[in-house]
């Protein structure tokens, strides 16, 4: 496959920056951006300063009071807007996500797509902030909650979803009533600076505060400054779980409040009864799709022994056919990894594993090399490990599937629990008592658990995050717009006594 030169990609993102409005004062600075296709150089972008990024803080601080006065319903239509806008440009922004992260087109536009169904739960959700009323246990009394927004909220998010993740917490937070200050990863800045340009033109056109968001270009020093000023009351973290370990501590120390959605591991689990054609393709979409460079994506794989081989077999024979190369090329299946430290990480879990007993089944290899030096694309690896060794147990974020077999059904429960991360996980099974035993709580201890699909590529409307190492957050549908509120619980006295609440008695 021949790749596009570096020259072709920059020009077609040129049009697409310019397409979406971003300021050309944004562009042409030295903030080094580049692109996974070919590892060659884009745009730079024009980055921030401490001084600017605390300029972004106080203004965003000072837009919250008007802001949060304005009537959610109200809030709602600019994010009706802004979710137009996305549809508008919804080209132009995949683009430029497929050109900085490498993912393939249907991928990218999938990514905007999440932005937009986003936009329309949010512009619901803005009529439908409940707070309860309970009965109180006082007579002339009401006891009730509401729900007010929290002031800035401070987002940080990672090269892989580099657009859709700010937008699920943006959404959400703005139609609360909060200002949003955004530090995308410094791998993805061109995106986020589009991303926010058509945030920027829904603002202006509906008349809201122009300084309802920021973005900052920056290194690990900005989303440092956002950690730690006390300005932001919510610190909203989509990344590794080396990440979260320093971002938790840091928040929770100035007791702000914390969303955290980190590292997966994320298993599927193949049972006797389970259609293996929907079950192979299930696992080929979320082990090898977006290079395996998705917090979601499928890493391990617990399979019966009696149809292990079968399933194997089958699974190799798919990653055999999966075109890998220029991610906007027509049929493309896998594109680049990110970069080399994302190939090195990949090549050493690979070497653990076979030194940790593992056999290479598939994949593993890189290619392309002779045409693009600079960029690293991988066949997806498949991997039958003995056990659930040292190197299974931890998130290498590359297309590695390791594989495992189980005979009891209890102890592939465990295995899928027995890792220190709790994003995604799935059964594939015909046997509707081992799909319930998965989904209760004595089941899979993840924030996502399904039936008969992978454990990536989950839509907007139910709760996004999971336990243990992924850090307990949940953003995105169900009830996910509570983190971006605080409660009040209010009591309401009508009664013209002062009763007492437990029977106290005084003066
Ligand atoms: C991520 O990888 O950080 O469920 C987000 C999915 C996507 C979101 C992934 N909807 O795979």
């Amino acid at each position: 496959m021949t790749l596009p030169g570096t020259a072709t990609i920059a020009g077609s993102v040129t049009d697409a920056l310019a397409a979406c409005g971003v300021a050309p004062d944004r562009i042409g600075g030295d903030f080094a951006t580049r692109t996974p296709i070919t590892g060659g150089a884009l745009p730079g972008a024009t980055g921030d300063d401490a001084a600017s990024i605390d300029d972004k803080i106080s203004r965003a601080a000072a837009a919250f009071p008007a802001w949060r006065d304005t009537p959610a319903p109200v809030r709602g239509n600019l994010i009706k807007r802004w979710g137009e806008l996305l549809t508008e440009h919804k080209a132009d922004l995949a683009r430029i996500v497929t050109a900085e992260a490498g993912k393939i087109t249907s991928e990218a536009l999938g990514e905007v797509q999440e932005m937009i169904d986003i936009c329309d739960l949010a512009v619901g959700q803005s009529r439908q902030l409940y707070g309860k009323t309970m009965p109180s246990e006082r007579p002339g009394h009401r006891l009730m909650e509401t729900w007010h927004p929290l002031g800035v909220v401070g987002i940080i998010s990672a090269f892989n979803f580099p657009a859709a993740v700010w937008a699920w917490n943006t959404a959400l937070a703005l139609v609360c009533g909060n200002t949003v200050v955004w530090k995308p990863s410094e791998l993805t800045s061109l995106t986020a600076l589009a991303a926010d340009a058509l945030l920027g033109k829904a603002v202006a056109e509906v008349g809201a505060p122009a300084d309802l968001h920021h973005v900052i270009v920056s290194d690990r020093a900005g989303g440092e400054r956002l950690v730690d000023d006390p300005r932001v009351a919510l610190v909203s973290a989509t990344g590794s779980v080396r990440m979260g370990r320093e971002v938790g501590p840091r928040v929770a120390a100035r007791f702000g409040k914390l969303l955290l959605e980190l590292g997966g591991n994320n298993a599927a689990i193949v049972t006797p009864s389970a259609d293996l054609d929907l079950a192979v393709r299930g696992i080929v979409f979320a082990a090898a799709g977006t290079a395996g460079q998705r917090c979601t994506s499928m890493r391990r794989l617990i399979v019966h022994s009696s149809i292990a081989d079968e399933l194997v077999g089958r699974i190799t024979a798919a990653y055999g056919t999966l075109a890998i190369g220029d991610p906007e090329a027509e049929g493309t299946l896998v594109g680049p990894l990110i970069n080399e430290k994302a190939f090195e990480g990949m090549r050493r879990a690979l070497d653990e594993a076979q030194a940790q007993g593992g056999k290479v089944r598939a994949g593993g290899e890189r290619v392309l090399a002779d045409e693009a030096p600079e960029a690293y694309y991988v066949e997806p690896a498949v991997v039958s490990m003995p056990g659930q060794e040292a190197i299974v147990t931890e998130e290498t974020f590359a297309p590695i599937l390791y594989v495992m077999t189980y005979d009891d059904i209890e102890d592939a429960i465990a295995m899928n629990n027995a890792v220190p991360q709790g994003l995604s996980a799935a059964i594939f099974t015909g046997d509707q008592a081992e799909a319930e035993l998965f989904v209760s709580s004595a089941g899979s201890d993840t924030g996502i658990a399904n039936v008969n699909i992978g454990t990536s590529g989950a839509e907007i409307g139910g709760a996004f995050g999971g336990e243990k190492e992924t850090g307990g957050g949940r953003e995105s549908g169900s009830d996910s717009w509570q983190s971006y509120m605080r409660p009040a619980t209010n009591t309401v006295n009508y009664s013209g006594q002062l009763p007492l609440a437990q029977g106290v008695e005084f003066v």
